[in-house]
Parts: C-alpha cells; structure tokens; sequence
C-alpha cells in the first residue's frame, strides 16, 4: 500500500476523511503539503480532542476556590528581612549561572492586530525599541549586573518560526552572544469543527493553531533546550511571556524567594485594577494551586470584597514564573499531563465544495500555570503594576501600545522627578518623552543610586542610555 493509500485508510479509519475528498484535484507540490502535515497528526490525541468537544470540560462553578498566600508588596519587618536575603540569593543563582529564561512569543497576537511576530513590534516611548528589544537588553542588563548569563530559550510557533529568527540575525541578536539563545517551536493543532472534524485553512493545509502555552514544557523537553539547561548548569527557568516590556526575568527577589522556598513553579501577581480587569487569578482550586481565567471566574467570586474592601480574588496573574528544570523534566517525561482548554471560535475555513466560508469550532490549549497543581512549595510575589506589569494585547484601548508608552514614560518620569531632575515637555501622546535603557537602570532605587546621570536629547525627548 501506498504511503497516500495508508493515510488515506488512517483518516477514513478516524472519521477524517473528508481531508482528502478533493485529493486529486490538488497539484503534486499541494499534495506534499497536505500529506506532511497529515503525517504529523496524533490520531490518538485527535480522539482525545473529540471526546472534549462532545463531554465540555468542567467549568469554574462546580469548583471551590480559595485567595492564595501571597508575599505582599506591602511588607513587614520580618518580610522585609526575608527578601533582603532573597534578594542575595537570587544574585548568587544568576551570578552561578544556573538560571535560564524562557520567553514564550508563539501566539498570533490576533487582538493587536500586527502582521509579524508580535516581539518586532515597536513600545519603546522615545527609541522605537522593540518588545524582543526590551526583552533583550533586560537580559544584557541583568548579565551586567549579576554575572552568569544564563542561555535565552525563545518559544516561537510554525506561524512565526522563521520571521523571528531572521529579526534576530537582522538585529545582531541585539548584542546578546547567539550561542546563548536558543530557539524552539511550539506544536501546532488542529482546529475541529463542532462534530469533531478536522478542519482545512486551504486546499492543501489542515487548520492548525498553536497548542497554547502550557506547549511550552513540552516543546521544551522536545527541543533539547532542557538538556541543553541542564548541560549548561542551568537549574531555574524564569518564564515570561512577549508582550509586556517592563516584565523582570532577572528579578533577584523573585528567584530568591522561589529557591529560598524550595518551590518547584513560583508566579509573580499584581493586585487587579478592578473586578473586570481581563487577567486570571490564582487561587486554591479545590485544594490545588491554580489560576483561574478572567472568562472562567463566577460573577459573585469576581467581585467578592475582603472585609477591608479590597477584591478578595485580587492576585492577577502577570505569566511571570520560575520553573525548576527538575521539575519540568518530571512533568514532561512520561507525557504532560495538564488540561485541556477549549476555546470557540467562528474561523474563516476551507470547504472543498464551497471554497472559502465562515465556520463554528473549537481551537485547543494547554496553560502552563495549569502545572501550578503539580509544584510542591511555590511562592506567589505580588509586584508593582506600574513597574512590571504593561502588556501590549490590543490595537487600541486598554493594554495597548499606547497605554504601554505612557505607562513606560511616566515611570521614567517619576524617577527622574524623585531624582531632582527636569523633566522633558510632553509628547503628542500626553506623556513626557523619557526613557531609561534597563542597562542603566531597571528600577527607581537603582536609578537615584546613579544619579546625577546625562541623558542624551532624542528628537527633544531625554534618553538615559
Ligand atoms: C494571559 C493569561 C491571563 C493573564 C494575562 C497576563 C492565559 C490563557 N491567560 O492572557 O490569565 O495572565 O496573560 O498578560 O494565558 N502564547 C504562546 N503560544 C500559545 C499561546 C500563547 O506562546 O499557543 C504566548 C503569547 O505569545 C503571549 C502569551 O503566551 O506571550 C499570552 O498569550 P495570550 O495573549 O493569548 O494570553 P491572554 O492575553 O489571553
């Protein structure tokens, strides 16, 4: 039997036949095309999928949840003790190498709108630096200060694979010493309809969209990046996601915590800006850690109130983690066993006897902070919004480029104004045109530690660089 004829038997045999219906009316290049992807497929985990579609997954209401312990930004006496000496802690790992970082960048960034990896697009409020820019010189920036320099693994997906690894050769890897960083690809699903049939995106290609980010600890161990850590020395992974410029992942107090703690995943959270603020947050699910989605949490628990009147759910998950290798290879090898989530969507979709037209289905994830259940100790550290918490999701509006310039400027401005310094005239947008490189300094403390500091006149804007 053919290799086709087998496939062709394979998807009949799994109720997918309809794939191939327009086979022969493909050319011999689409054909390839069609073929290697359906090659790829995982028939068992397809069945798997169906069975979601047909039972749903249990939703939040038939679940108990429970305001996690919290290190507050708020701190005591003792806690104030405690993250003094996180924060050495945290200096030595780095300094010992033995932390890595993990930038998850393979989602499609569909809200904002943007054509190309979302990690090319342009926040910074005066140079034009872009969010892999960012990302970059905190990293650099964290070399400088700590030593080590722990490799960068870089999780992109088949959609923007190829455009972000030339970004990088375009950018000279934004300084940064290439054999440190290190690329891999997340798996691509297929998306089904509400019967559970695959569906196509063209004549020649099924519809596939990334697995989610919980696909990272997968991807990870398939890749080779964490026998790469381990090679390297590497013990922790700070994870953090694209979007956000101002995230940390050198943050000593964070990784100090998390060793000090002898936690296997830790998260860093802001405090919600109000019940409805789109950002899940964790909690005990019914006994386990976990975080809970914006879209998930019941009406009465979203707006619940502490007898101090704060949320009493306010712990809002920024995907700020450290994860242990160790535990990572003990949540990948025999298979990661996290929850599936499924989203409906309407999706442009290809019919082979109606062409182009619009369909109901179901795309599927995993989240990694879903793995929270499986960490023995974490800790979860409240940080400061303003100073790490600013994504760029929607083309206008809240979390916005826009919302990320001003939320970046005014810092600046603040610790520029505490310095004694002047500040600037505003810019067309509202806010003053300022900006700190994170190798001078990444927060206020370090920058009143420096000053008095030149900056330099960008296009009548102040760039401390
Ligand atoms: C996510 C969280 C939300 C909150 C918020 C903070 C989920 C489901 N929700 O909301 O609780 O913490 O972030 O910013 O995570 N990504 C991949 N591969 C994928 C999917 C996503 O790499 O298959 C990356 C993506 O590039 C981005 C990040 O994960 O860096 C977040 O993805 P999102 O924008 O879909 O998540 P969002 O904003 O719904």
């Amino acid at each position: 039997m053919s290799r086709v004829e087998t496939l062709i038997d394979r998807c009949r045999a799994a109720g997918q036949g309809h794939v191939l219906a327009h086979w022969d009316g493909l050319r011999p290049k689409q054909q390839a095309n069609l073929l290697a992807q359906l090659d790829g497929l995982d028939f068992e985990l397809l069945k798997t999928l169906q069975g979601l579609i047909r039972q749903g997954v249990p939703t939040a209401s038939s679940q108990t949840f429970v305001p996690p312990d919290v290190f507050p930004l708020v701190r005591d006496d003792t806690q104030q003790r405690e993250a003094a000496r996180a924060v050495l802690e945290g200096e030595r790992l780095q300094a010992e190498g033995k932390v890595g970082f993990v930038l998850v960048a393979g989602g499609q960034g569909s809200r904002l709108g943007y054509d190309g990896p979302k990690g090319c697009f342009e926040v910074g409020p005066l140079s034009g630096r872009t969010l892999f820019g960012w990302h970059a010189a905190r990293l650099l920036a964290g070399r400088a200060r700590y030593g080590g320099g722990g490799p960068w693994y870089i999780m992109t997906s088949a959609t923007n694979d190829a455009a972000t690894r030339a970004f990088f050769e375009e950018q000279d890897f934004f300084g940064m010493d290439p054999d440190d960083v290190f690329f891999f690809t997340q798996r691509m699903l297929p998306a089904l309809d509400l019967e559970g049939r695959i569906l196509l995106s063209a004549p020649d290609s099924l519809f596939l969209a990334p697995n989610g980010h919980g696909g990272t600890l997968e991807a990870l161990a398939s890749s080779g990046a964490l026998a790469h850590a381990s090679a390297r020395g590497v013990e922790l992974l700070s994870y953090f996601q694209v979007d956000s410029p101002v995230a940390r992942p050198t943050d000593p107090l964070f990784l100090g915590l998390h060793s000090l703690a002898s936690a296997q995943m830790s998260s860093k959270v802001v405090k919600k800006r109000s019940a409805d603020e789109k950002v899940g947050v964790l909690g005990l699910v019914d006994g386990a850690l976990g975080c809970i989605e914006y879209s998930d949490l019941p009406d009465d628990l979203r707006g619940a109130t502490a007898p101090n009147g704060e949320l009493l759910f306010h712990a809002g998950n920024i995907a700020n983690h450290i994860l242990n290798v160790e535990f990572v290879e003990q949540l990948t090898s025999s298979g990661l066993n996290l929850p599936w989530h499924v989203a409906r969507k309407t999706m442009q979709v290809f019919d082979p006897e109606e062409g182009q037209r619009a369909c109901d289905g179901v795309k599927f994830e995993t989240f990694v902070f879903d793995a929270l259940g499986q960490s023995k100790n974490s800790v979860t550290l409240e940080v400061d919004r303003r100073t790490e918490f600013s994504p760029v999701k929607n083309a206008a509006g809240s979390d916005s480029p826009q919302t990320c310039r001003a939320d970046m400027a005014n810092t600046f401005a603040e610790w520029v104004v505490a310095a004694g310094g002047d500040l600037p005239a505003q810019g067309p947008d509202g806010f003053p045109l300022i900006e700190v490189d994170p190798r001078v300094a990444e927060c206020r403390q370090e920058f009143l530690d420096l000053w008095p500091l030149q900056a330099e006149d960008l296009g009548g804007g102040q760039l401390y660089s």
